[in-house]
């Protein structure tokens, strides 16, 4: 999905140059007006070089998804992976060259007309020179959006209409095995700034409604004060998403971190996720034989209800999960008056 192809200013100017000669070659002229043809010809080449390359700057802007259109969620994306003001700053430079391209069209097309036969070609050569010093200009311009096409190439396709939940928690506790017995399938896997594994997107659907779980490896499963600014941004994007957070924990402490950690990085999520409800579970139920690790989670949480214990490995506490999250959708519902 996203932006159009990008060419190169030289790609640009071949194709608009080639189009001229081409649509010149063309050219017939009645035999009364042969002094003319030459003058004939130079026009159709001015004229057929600036159109070509107009149309394609305007099909790339014309393909180009308008940001402030799309929802939250991208715009976030978009900013984060390359900077939405520098596209912006891109695409008008697109228009710019759009509009001297016109300019120069309607200019050199009477030049052309007003010069003697002779002196055609050396009007038109100008016009060349002017219009490939146009394309030259916005090099920079075409490089950044051709960059911004790769990095935006895998952005995640989401449902911005399923109900969202975002999975947390340290590395190992058992998300990603959580996610796929929600779920039910594969997921898909998307690029997002920060991750190297990208993000793996889940769906289910229950009572005609959809539901969409993402794990994010990488992302929210480490201590939050060494990130910088523009990685709390990737974050915020999926604020933009997440209906709530199931954050996962492992009491049985198999996954290496201690209980104490866990409950910090818990900290830190609702603290970044501040608008969004965090469900707390304890996964691998199975291996957890130590009561006091339980009891130190739950009494340095705050939840109204108590979390659901899991065993994600074996399918237990699935169905708690699903019907916790078919609640809260109730509850969403009714409070948005549907
Ligand atoms: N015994 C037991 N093992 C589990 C359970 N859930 C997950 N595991 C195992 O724990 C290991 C890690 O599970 P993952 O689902 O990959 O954990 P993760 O949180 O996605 O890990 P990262 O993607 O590395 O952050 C795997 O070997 C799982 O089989 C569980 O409930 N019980
Ligand atoms: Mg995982």
């Amino acid at each position: 999905m996203f932006l159009p192809n990008i060419p190169t200013p030289d790609e640009v100017l071949d194709k608009g140059f080639s189009r001229a000669k081409k649509a010149a070659a063309k050219v017939r002229t009645s035999k009364i007006h042969r002094q003319h043809k030459s003058k004939r010809i130079e026009e159709v080449r001015i004229q057929t070089a600036c159109q070509v390359i107009r149309d394609t700057f305007e099909e790339i802007l014309e393909k180009t998804p308008h940001v402030e259109e799309l929802p939250m969620f991208y715009q976030d994306y978009i900013d984060v992976a390359v900077g939405v003001d520098d596209l912006k700053r891109c695409l008008g430079a697109l228009n710019w060259a759009n509009g001297v391209l016109e300019k120069l069209q309607n200019q050199y097309t009477h030049k052309v007309r007003r010069s003697p036969p002779e002196s055609a070609a050396q009007v038109r050569k100008a016009a060349f020179g002017r219009i490939a010093s146009v394309v030259n200009r916005i090099g920079d311009e075409l490089d950044f959006l051709n960059y911004a096409k790769q990095k935006l190439r895998n952005i995640p396709t989401v449902d911005t209409e399923a109900t969202t939940a975002v999975i947390a928690g340290f590395p190992n506790v058992g998300k990603s095995t959580l996610m796929r017995r929600i779920t039910n399938a594969e997921p898909e896997v998307a690029d997002y700034p920060f991750t190297t594994k990208g993000i793996q997107i889940g769906h289910f659907e229950r009572r005609w409604q959809n539901y969409q779980i993402i794990d994010t490896p990488g992302l929210l499963d480490r201590p939050v004060e060494d990130m910088n600014q523009i990685e709390l941004n990737a974050m915020v994007a999926l604020e933009h998403l997440a209906d709530l957070i199931l954050f996962v924990f492992d009491p049985s402490q198999t996954s290496g971190f201690p209980v104490e950690n866990q409950v910090n990085l818990y900290w830190e999520i609702r603290k970044i996720f501040r608008n969004t409800p965090v469900f707390p579970l304890f996964n691998k139920m199975d291996l957890a034989d130590d009561e006091e690790k339980i009891k130190y989670i739950e009494q340095h949480i705050t939840t109204e209800d108590k979390p659901l214990m899991v065993a994600a490995s074996e399918g237990k506490g699935i169905a708690e999960i699903i019907a916790k999250l078919e609640e809260f959708n109730r509850e969403e519902m009714r409070n948005r008056g549907d």
